[in-house]
């Protein structure tokens, strides 16, 4: 039986996960490279990270799918992609980035970094006021494995946080919200909107201009989800009419962000290259072997993909 490891990667990360993955795999399960020699029609279980569409409808006996990426939005935007159980990647270590991430840039909203480093390139010696973490209200998209994590991380440096999902659920010191009426709510109490919603049709182009309009005057904007979450013309919109005052992005419709992209110059916007958490290949390459283990044993995996929901 053999396990493939397809995806769009370069050398040094494939040759990272593969050292990992032959590592923690199973007994009885051997590790192939979709680049090398190997029988397709021995594969039933794919590590993929970003596939080229296409590529995993050639392995016909294919039984299950390990993302090795946390957002499946890609892998399930394949239109021949196998009908197969696919779980994504729930992987401890890359939620404590993702926490370490959006704490740091909650943070630095807070504290007014992006102020004194404008207050900076003019040389200008200004103290402003220092209100506390209390004082300052954080809404959070998307309250599932990172979304809830960040919640319980902010709320025990005091911020006021809310987390809004699909169905109702529920986090101690945090105000858990859902639905359309939820959102209302949670935006009008957002002095720092922070996302963390995976990438389905629904969410598709949500920070848009007419939710921006919900968010308190001034507020300030945290994406770390997907770039297509966000309109950028309706950002940039936002930011000179003062509706938002400051964003922080970590994704992008295009990867890398092109060059004469407006972005990379606008001083109310910092630019992350896609590092928010990354998926590291010795922690995930145990989850993900963790997870074939429990497939062929027949009981549930992490992270198991609903792909009607797309997420
Ligand atoms: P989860 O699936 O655990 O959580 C998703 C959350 O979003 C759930 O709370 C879900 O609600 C909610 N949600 C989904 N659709 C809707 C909707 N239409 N309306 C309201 N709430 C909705 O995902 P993760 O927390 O693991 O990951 C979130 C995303 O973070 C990933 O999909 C990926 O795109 C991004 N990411 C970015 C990284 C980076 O480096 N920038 C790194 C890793 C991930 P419910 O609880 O009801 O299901
Ligand atoms: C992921 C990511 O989805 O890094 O894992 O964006």
């Amino acid at each position: 039986m053999s396990a493939l490891l397809i995806g769009s990667l370069d050398e040094a990360e494939y040759a990272a996960w593969r050292a990992h993955l032959t590592r923690a795999l199973p007994a009885g399960e051997s590790l192939v490279l979709a680049d090398g020699p190997h029988d397709r029609d021995a594969v039933e279980i794919a590590f993929v990270a970003n596939p080229p569409h296409g590529t995993l409808a050639h392995y016909r006996n294919l039984r299950f799918v390990q993302s090795l990426w946390a957002g499946v939005d890609r892998l399930l935007s394949d239109p021949a992609l196998p009908d197969v159980p696919i779980a994504r990647l729930v992987d401890p270590d890359l939620t404590q980035a993702m926490v370490e991430t959006v704490v740091a840039h909650v943070t630095a909203l807070h504290r007014q970094a992006p102020a004194y480093a404008r207050q900076q390139a003019r040389r200008e010696w200004k103290q402003r006021a220092q209100p506390l973490a209390r004082e300052c209200r954080v809404g959070i998209l998307g309250f599932g494995e990172l979304g809830a994590a960040a919640a319980r991380a902010l709320a025990a440096l005091s911020f006021p946080v809310s987390g809004w999902s699909r169905s109702p659920r529920s986090v101690d010191g945090v105000a858990c919200l859902s639905g359309d009426q939820g959102i209302e709510h949670l935006l009008a109490q957002a002095d720092i909107l922070v996302n963390l919603l995976p990438l389905t049709p629904e969410t598709t182009g949500f920070l848009d201009r007419d939710l921006f309009a919900h968010l308190p005057q001034g507020a300030r904007l945290v994406n770390v989800a997907r770039g297509a979450h966000l309109v950028e013309d309706d950002l940039l919109a936002a930011l000179d009419a003062g509706q938002l005052e400051h964003a922080i992005l970590d994704v992008f419709h295009e990867e890398p962000l092109p060059s004469d992209h407006p972005f990379w110059t606008h001083e109310r916007i910092n630019v992350f290259p896609h590092v928010a958490a990354y998926s590291a290949p010795e922690s995930a390459a145990r989850i993900a072997a963790g997870n074939v283990a429990a497939f062929r044993a027949g009981q549930p995996v992490a992270g198991l993909v609903d792909r009607e929901r797309g997420y």
